[in-house]
């Protein structure tokens, strides 16, 4: 979130787009309550009238995987009724830069931007006009038909209220409803805010879809006020926590990307991967990544390795290749994984095409699972289809502690970092995930010792002062001292020159902690685990804070409580919430002020000192934000394109159908060639019906943590299928009817739950049905002995099977998350 929960209190206009708060962030829906107290309006766009549009002032539906039209639709709207905020626009977007002529918009280009080729863009000419000092040009006044402005108000000109029904089957006065009121957030005194989580991002447009609203957000100049912003509400519990800390394959801790093999040497890295920027006025606060490499480096290996054995030491990506999800099991499918550990997920339920993972993991020798429970990746081996005897994986179960048997930190959706106690021992023998994780190590670090092997020294050397041996045998790890070294420390005496105050210097003492990121250096004489984390364990542990009576904004920073990353600053581009001069926009809604000769209120975030000239969004080079926007893989602004597998012939804006850039799995070369049925790009008339999966608040995930909890399994006892009375009639199905959902992957008995929650779509005159199901469910604690022989408790738990034996495992330009909200099946009846 770029704001915070408490935050959304102070909204205006809420847009509940791609999620569904209500049930999946109940607790947090207070806030959105608070905003409607004090007058808010609340909007739900979904394809199903669900518990948030229950709540909502207005619910408007729409199909599946079209809401780039919808929001394109809106940008149009924004335009033509001079809706945006001028002067916000000019002075803090790249509204004003011009980009190359060369540059071609789908509408002029057979639905594609210029540049692709065999499913990926050149980006040649997704680039800006430059003066000859390598300025890029600029028109303030935004009238060159190059100019990003221009370029943009062109390619959405094509979304008319008209075209977007046709598309999302959103009735046209609904459309001009919403976006007239959304639109009204475009004074600086009105704010409006969006809420999105997985309706959004589990599609081949996902990236898009998000990069949509943030388009609509800056041309309200909704970022960096209260009440403003996009929240990404964040799914598992610390989710956000993981993300920062390198989860996932392409970044290492602080969003720093992961080496690729071509760069050989730490040089190398930092001069591909520090940004540089020619405009005068922009501070580019990325220029100073080394310092933050050069201190994770020293996190990793202390003092045991240089700088550059350090970076020589960690692994590379091969250039070009992709280890997320899909591609792990596509690989693992393929038989070219010995062992996989499966640390807190359940992959058998929780992955696309489920039945390709079950598979996938009868292809490995051994297989580790850390959980809470046995669960259906564990027992992959016992479950539907599976016999034992041919089967050679080789799985151990390592029982594992839950969240509140044991300490440590958890980072919620607005970056707040909170500390959290054990409350009771964790039964039998399973320990904290710290604690297993550290006495492998050690397990592994022995066995290098003893037999050498090939670069043993990543491990040998690791710096790992996380506890020690003892009495009961584990390496206990403390926490502590993990978010210590998070934080980073000084490596030996320095005295360093105040980074914000020229002339300054300060002492320091080898083991002192670095106060907050500006401190870091690059010569090796500090560490931290995590840039963005600088400053979360200083003098104090600052996550376990828990002052909730200090407010001096009156705007509801609580800046006491726990810590907020980065710098605990709680509104992050809060640079842009005053003028040019420095004056907050709106006196009503101030985040910082200049009084006399400093900023007070939130941690001011990239602002100079007023008449600076300093464009505010200083993580980007060129110190804007992206209307324009070149990083993504599958173009510059987002466009409409259908759904891989969709209900409709055509795409109503142009000749090419789905995106050119999405990851495949069905092609020979591009992953699984024997696998054809990973998505089908066909209007297939077997499948006639668009499925999306979704989740309830009485079941957790895939459920594991709350199938085995027999009231809430009472409460929801069997996986089922949700559809309109429309389509249940043309089936000759009832409510409470069994039915058989298929998809070309595979099918799933359900519950027929026939409501008028869903409506048949109209979609150019074309009547379409969307079902929905969720994706709680899988067979370990399904009533049928056959999976549970002899366990007489079976009887009490749920019945059914995996959503994901019927999701296409087809991956987003950007991300590769599978298209789960999006794709085909069929439904009959029993
Ligand atoms: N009780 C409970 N709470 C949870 C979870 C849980 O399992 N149980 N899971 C947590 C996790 S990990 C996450 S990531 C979050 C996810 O939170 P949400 O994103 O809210 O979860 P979903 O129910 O999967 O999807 C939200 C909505 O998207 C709608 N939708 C489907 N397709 C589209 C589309 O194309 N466009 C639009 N606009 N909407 C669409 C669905 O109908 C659904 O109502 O929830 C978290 N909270
Ligand atoms: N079709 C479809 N598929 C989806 C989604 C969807 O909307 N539709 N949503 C996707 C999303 S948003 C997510 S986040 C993923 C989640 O995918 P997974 O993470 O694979 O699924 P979970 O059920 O959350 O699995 C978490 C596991 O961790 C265990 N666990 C709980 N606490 C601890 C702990 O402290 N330590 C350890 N070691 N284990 C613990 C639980 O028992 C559980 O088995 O699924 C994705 N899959
Ligand atoms: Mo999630």
């Amino acid at each position: 979130m770029t704001n915070h929960w408490i935050d959304i209190r102070n909204s205006d206009v809420i847009l509940i787009m791609g999620s569904n708060p209500a049930s999946n962030h109940p607790i947090a829906f207070k806030w959105i309550t608070a905003a409607m107290e004090k007058g808010a309006k609340v909007i739900c766009v979904d394809p199903r009238f669900t518990q948030s549009a229950a709540k909502a002032h207005i619910y408007a539906p729409l199909r599946s995987g079209t809401d780039i039209a919808f929001l394109g639709g809106m940008i149009r709207y924004i335009i033509e009724n001079k809706l945006y905020f001028e002067e916000y626009v000019r002075n803090y977007t790249n509204a004003t830069f011009l980009v190359n002529p060369e540059f071609k918009l789908p509408g002029d280009n057979n639905g594609v931007f210029s540049g692709l080729t065999d499913g990926k863009y050149d980006k040649a000419t997704w680039s800006y006009q430059t003066e000859g000092d390598g300025r890029i040009k600029k028109d303030p006044t935004m009238q060159d038909p190059n100019c990003v402005f221009q370029l943009m108000k062109k390619h959405y000109s094509r979304y008319t209220p008209e075209v977007v029904n046709k598309i999302t089957g959103t009735p046209v006065d609904k459309l001009i409803e919403i976006y007239k009121i959304y639109g009204s957030t475009g004074t600086p005194d009105r704010a409006g805010n969006e809420l999105y989580a997985m309706g959004w991002t589990q599609h081949t447009v996902g990236t898009q879809n998000i990069r949509t609203m943030c388009i609509i957000q800056l041309l309200l100049g909704n970022m960096g006020i209260p009440g403003g912003g996009v929240a990404a509400m964040r799914g598992e519990s610390n989710v956000q926590g993981s993300t920062d800390h390198g989860l996932l394959f392409h970044i290492w801790p602080g969003y720093l990307n992961t080496p690729k093999a071509s760069l050989a040497t730490l040089a190398a890295y930092n001069e591909k991967e520090t940004p540089t920027t020619k405009e005068p006025n922009s501070l580019n606060w990325q220029k100073n990544k080394p310092k933050y490499v050069a201190s994770f480096l020293r996190a990793m290996y202390g003092t045991n390795a240089s700088l550059d054995e350090a970076y020589n030491l960690l692994p590379k990506i091969d250039d070009g290749a992709n280890y997320s999800w899909l591609n792990l099991f596509d690989v693992m499918y393929k038989g070219k994984f010995t062992g996989f550990f499966a640390w807190g997920m359940n992959p058998a339920c929780s992955g696309a095409h489920s039945n390709k993972v079950r598979q996938a993991l009868t292809r490995l020798d051994w297989m580790v699972n850390v959980n809470l429970y046995d669960n259906e990746t564990g027992s992959f081996w016992r479950g539907p289809g599976m016999d034992p005897k041919k089967i050679r994986t080789e799985v151990f179960m390592l029982p594992c502690a839950a969240s509140i048997e044991k300490e440590g930190s958890i980072i919620n959706s607005g970056r707040w970092n909170q500390w959290r106690y054990k409350a009771i021992d964790p039964p039998g023998v399973a320990l904290p995930d710290g604690d297993i994780c550290s006495e492998i190590y050690f397990k592994v670090k022995e066995l290098y010792e003893k037999e050498g092997g090939p670069n043993m020294e990543a491990i040998t050397k690791l710096s790992w002062n996380y506890g020690t041996k003892t009495f009961d045998g584990h390496y206990h790890f403390d926490p502590h001292s993990v978010a210590k070294e998070i934080n980073g420390f000084f490596l030996e005496d320095k005295t360093v020159e105040n980074p914000t105050k020229k002339g300054e210097f300060k002492e320091f003492k080898k083991g002192d902690p670095v106060p907050t990121f500006a401190w870091l250096q690059d010569d090796g004489s500090t560490s931290s685990g995590c840039w963005v984390y600088c400053g979360s364990y200083t003098d104090k542990n600052m996550s376990a804070r828990r002052d909730g009576k200090k407010d001096p904004t009156g705007i509801g920073l609580y800046p006491e409580w726990a810590w907020a990353w980065p710098v605990n600053r709680r509104i992050i581009y809060n640079g842009a919430s005053v003028d040019p001069s420095g004056k907050p926009w709106s006196a009503k809604k101030a985040v910082i002020k200049w009084v006399g000769d400093k900023w007070v209120g939130d941690v001011p975030d990239g602002v100079g000192d007023p008449g600076s000239g300093r464009p505010p969004f200083i993580m980007k080079p060129d110190g804007v934000a992206s209307l324009f926007g070149p990083g993504l893989a599958d173009g510059p602004f987002p466009e409409h394109y259908e759904p891989l597998e969709c209900p409709v012939e055509k795409n109503f804006l142009s000749p090419q159908k789905s995106n050119p850039t999405i990851k495949r799995f069905d092609k020979p070369g591009v992953g699984s060639d024997v696998d054809v049925y990973s998505g089908i790009d066909s209007c297939d008339p077997k499948y006639p019906f668009i499925c999306a999966t979704y989740r309830i608040s009485e079941h957790w995930q895939t459920g594991l943590q709350t199938r085995w909890c027999p009231w809430l399994s009472e409460m929801q006892p069997e996986m089922w299928c949700e559809m309109s009375k429309e389509l249940a009639k043309e089936r000759g199905i009832s409510n409470g009817d069994k039915v058989i959902v298929s998809s070309p992957r595979g099918e799933v008995e359900c519950v027929a739950i026939v409501t008028p929650r869903f409506k048949p779509f109209n979609i150019n005159g074309n009547i379409l049905h969307e079902v929905g199901i969720p994706w709680h469910f899988g067979w370990i604690t399904t009533k049928d002995r056959q999976y549970n022989p002899g366990d007489k408790k079976a009887e009490v738990f749920t019945w059914g099977d995996a959503a994901n034996l019927l999701v296409p495992t087809i991956g987003d330009a950007n991300t590769t998350i599978p298209e789960s909200k999006a794709f085909m099946v069929n439904v009959v009846k029993k």
